[in-house]
């Protein structure tokens, strides 16, 4: 069966939205099959968003990923890689779709990080490797 990795990450943590979040995935069908709250290490961190190294928004995103306690989650189902991406809603909350996590809980707080709650691998050789670094 598909998995994939969800972060539950800081923002979300500290806005006590880990239930909300969880719930989502749980009323969409999908099953949560490995889950831990963990303070990631620099390394960890690099690993996970190294496609993103060099960009402007990266030491931003570095610091607000070590900002606090992040909840990862091995989620399972058909197409859940797919499934969660959808349910997520795109990057930008303000703009992200009603109805997805994103759209309807996220929003912009002025930071040159977007803060977005989660994260989604976006796809299998993503979930692959995204899933050994964090479990
Ligand atoms: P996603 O999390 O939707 O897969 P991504 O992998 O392109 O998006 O980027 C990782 C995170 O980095 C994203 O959740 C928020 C932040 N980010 C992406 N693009 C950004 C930008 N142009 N400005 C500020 N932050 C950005
Ligand atoms: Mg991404």
């Amino acid at each position: 069966m598909e998995k994939t990795l969800v972060l539950i990450k800081p923002d979300g943590v500290k806005r006590n939205l880990i239930g909300e979040i969880i719930a989502r995935c749980e009323q969409k069908g999908y099953s949560v099959v490995d889950l831990k709250l963990t303070s990631p290490s620099r390394e960890v961190l690099a690993a996970h968003y190294a496609e993103h190294e060099g960009k402007s928004f990266y030491e931003p995103l570095m610091e607000f990923m070590s900002s606090g306690p992040i909840v990862a989650i091995t989620l399972q189902g058909q197409r859940v890689i797919e499934g969660f991406r959808s349910i997520a809603g795109t990057t930008d909350p303000t703009t992200a779709a009603p109805g997805t996590i994103r759209g309807d809980l996220g929003r912009d707080w002025g930071t040159t990080v977007v803060q977005n709650l989660v994260h989604g691998s976006d796809s299998p050789e993503s979930a692959a490797r995204e899933l050994k670094i964090w479990f």
